[in-house]
Formats: C-alpha cells, sequence, structure tokens
C-alpha cells in the first residue's frame, strides 16, 4: 500500500508555499472556532497526519446535506478533498458506479484509520427492506462500514438523531446512528453529531478539519454535539435579542414590529431551545440566516423537531412587557425563562432516549 502524504506534504505538492500553509492553518483556525494564536500548533499537527480515507455513506435523506457542503466557501469542499481528505466513496460525488463504486468502498476499509461520515436515517423495521444500495441494506452496510472505522461523523439531523424519516408515524423504523450503537445493532465507535437540516456547511468543513487537525473527537455536549459550534441557543447570539429583553415582539410577519426587526418569539420563534451556530456563522458565505431573513428558527438541530409542535406557535406564553419595565427585571426575567427553556430541553433529551429505547421493539 503506497505511504499516502502528510496534509503538509500534499500541500506542498500542490505548490503551495511555506506562506500560504500559514495562512492556510490561520484560516482553519478561525473555521474551527479558534484563536488566529493557534495557527502554528495547527501547522504542526499537519505536517504529521496522513490524508486519511473518507467513506461517506447516504440514507434515508434528501441530500440537502451533501447540497450544503457544496456551497461550503472557506474552504470549498474542493479544497477539503484535494487538501485534507481521500474521499472515496460518495454516491452524489463519486464518478464510480455499479460495482466500481463498491469496490472502492471495500477498497477504502482497507485503509487503516479511515474515517464513516453518514447523512441520512438507517430504516431497520422488517429487516432494513425500505432502503438498499447494490442490493445491501442500509443497516448491514454501515455495520459492514463501520466495523473498522475510527470514528464516525453523523451529518445533518437524519443521521444524528433519525430526522424527518424517523418523524410520526416513522413507517420505516428509521434511526440515528448513535441509536443504533445504543442499541448494539453496529459496533461502538466515537461519534460527532452535526445535526441540522440541513448542517450549516462551515459547521460541517469546520468539524471535519478539528477532527484531522488533532486527530481527537472536539469537546461535545450531551446529544454528541461540538460545543464550539453547539454550545450556545440560537435566542442566545441572535441579534434580535435586544428586542426580546425589552419585550418587544412581532405579532404577525407584517406588522409594524416584524417590520422594525423585533423578535419573533410569539410567532414560534424555536431559538431559545435551539443550538446551532447559525447566529454566528449564518449561511451563503455569512449573508444571513432565517431569522435575519425574517422567520423564526424551526429548530432543526435538535432531535424530533418536526414533531415538536407547530413552528409558528410560540414556545410558551409570550413574556409580560410591564415585567421587563426595570433593567434588573430584564435580566432575572431572561435568566428564568431561559432556565424554563433549558428544562424543556432536557425533558426533551429524555424523551429521545426513550424513543431511542424502543427501537429494537421495531426491528423484525
Ligand atoms: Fe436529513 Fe440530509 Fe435534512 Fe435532508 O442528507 S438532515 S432531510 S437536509 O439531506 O439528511
Amino acid at each position: 500500500m503506497n505511504r499516502r502524504p502528510t496534509i503538509a506534504e500534499q500541500l506542498a505538492r500542490q505548490g503551495i508555499s511555506r506562506r500560504a500553509f500559514l495562512k492556510f492553518c490561520a484560516a482553519t483556525a478561525s473555521l474551527m472556532a479558534l484563536p488566529p494564536g493557534m495557527a502554528p500548533a495547527i501547522a504542526e499537527a499537519l505536517g504529521k497526519i496522513r490524508r486519511p480515507s473518507v467513506i461517506w455513506l447516504s440514507f434515508q435523506e434528501c441530500t440537502g446535506c451533501t447540497e450544503s457542503l457544496t456551497r461550503s466557501h472557506s474552504p470549498t469542499v474542493e479544497s477539503l478533498i484535494f487538501d485534507m481528505i481521500s474521499l472515496d466513496y460518495h454516491h452524489t460525488l463519486q464518478a464510480a458506479s455499479g460495482e466500481a463504486a463498491e469496490h472502492a468502498r471495500e477498497e477504502a476499509m482497507k485503509e487503516p484509520g479511515y474515517l464513516v461520515l453518514v447523512d441520512g436515517s438507517i430504516p431497520i423495521k422488517d429487516g432494513g427492506i425500505y432502503s438498499t444500495i447494490a442490493g445491501i441494506s442500509n443497516l448491514q452496510m454501515l455495520k459492514d462500514t463501520v466495523e473498522n472505522a475510527a470514528a464516525v461523523v453523523s451529518i445533518g439531523t437524519c443521521a444524528a438523531f433519525g430526522g424527518i424519516p424517523m418523524a410520526n408515524p416513522n413507517p420505516t423504523g428509521a434511526a440515528g446512528v448513535q441509536a443504533l450503537m445504543d442499541q448494539g445493532l453496529i459496533a461502538r465507535k466515537p461519534v460527532i453529531n452535526v445535526p441540522g437540516c440541513p448542517p450549516i456547511p462551515a459547521v460541517i468543513t469546520g468539524v471535519l478539519a478539528h477532527y484531522l487537525t488533532f486527530g481527537a473527537i472536539p469537546p461535545l455536549d450531551a446529544l454528541g454535539r461540538p460545543l464550539n459550534f453547539y454550545g450556545d441557543s440560537i435566542h442566545d447570539r441572535c441579534y434580535r435579542r435586544p428586542f426580546y429583553d425589552q419585550g418587544k415582539f412581532a405579532k404577525t410577519f407584517d406588522d409594524e414590529g416584524a417590520r422594525k426587526g423585533w423578535c419573533l418569539f410569539e410567532l414560534g420563534c424555536k431559538g431559545p431551545t435551539t443550538h446551532n451556530a447559525c447566529a454566528t456563522t449564518k449561511w451563503n458565505d455569512g449573508t444571513s440566516f432565517p431569522i435575519e431573513s425574517g422567520h423564526g428558527c424551526i429548530g432543526c438541530s435538535e432531535p424530533n423537531f418536526w414533531d415538536a409542535g407547530s413552528f409558528y406557535k410560540a414556545l410558551s406564553a409570550p413574556a409580560d412587557p410591564l415585567s421587563f419595565a426595570a433593567g434588573a427585571a430584564v435580566a432575572g426575567a431572561a435568566v428564568g425563562v431561559g432556565m424554563s427553556f433549558m428544562n424543556r430541553a432536557k425533558k426533551s433529551s429524555a424523551k429521545a432516549a426513550h424513543e431511542t429505547a424502543t427501537l429494537k421493539d421495531l426491528e423484525k
């Protein structure tokens, strides 16, 4: 087997100068939400690690996650593929088809330390017959491919938590990757969840860059999401937050408050219970995000978001503007509401855990 070049060697072969390489490392640090001072450490790490083989499996999904990835701007998916990883199998992006494609997957599985990326949920009801690729059920393909993998990255809410295919009544017995490991249906490996329907492209590439650079799973929250991208709620970082704190809420999507950019909480925004980087990283090269476009957050990076109630119903009774009259009262009310949201989020996680426990029942 040929020795794979380190990432630094790969860049040098492409004529990238040392100076440009350090610039690349500074950009990578910012991509990972790390300070620019980390660039030398990143350069040292990238000088040692080799481009790993990556197998990307797509199961029950809408291809939105791949569509999102292809719109990544820094680094672009092309530079990620050519500089940092060897993307050896990806249904949408690979040139090979049929037996040649499956052969590429089998060959990649012989590479030590390969990484498995999954988008889409896995149907397990009735022996997994509801989705097959090359005559192999999604469950069997995932089981075989994960067996010797170094780690799994679940891209999108479907792979992370089941997502829309798992929505009530979940006719295919759809489940996310971690749930299958918890049920003992596939080998247990380190998992990074990168939810969102779809996830933010810069978050997908940022998480991959972190894993590749440091060769380790980044710090995760209780739902397996990297804290540097999912540590804050949308509400924590929303530019409309000052209006929430002042008790100024749009009542309809075209009233005076909406035109003035007031808080969308009463129109059903799920920002307070949703953890993601939309309010900071934004979308389309940092252009905007749903709340900035005038629509509330629908909570797509949380488990069961599709079944969690109407996207247009407020999370709770709107805050009483009178209680926002004094500054101290503002802070107290915000903390109080925040705590109630956190409690609700904990309950929703407990509900997800309960639903995971019933997955075994679905498998026949
Ligand atoms: Fe799911 Fe992704 Fe939503 Fe779609 O692959 S997270 S339905 S954007 O495409 O899996």
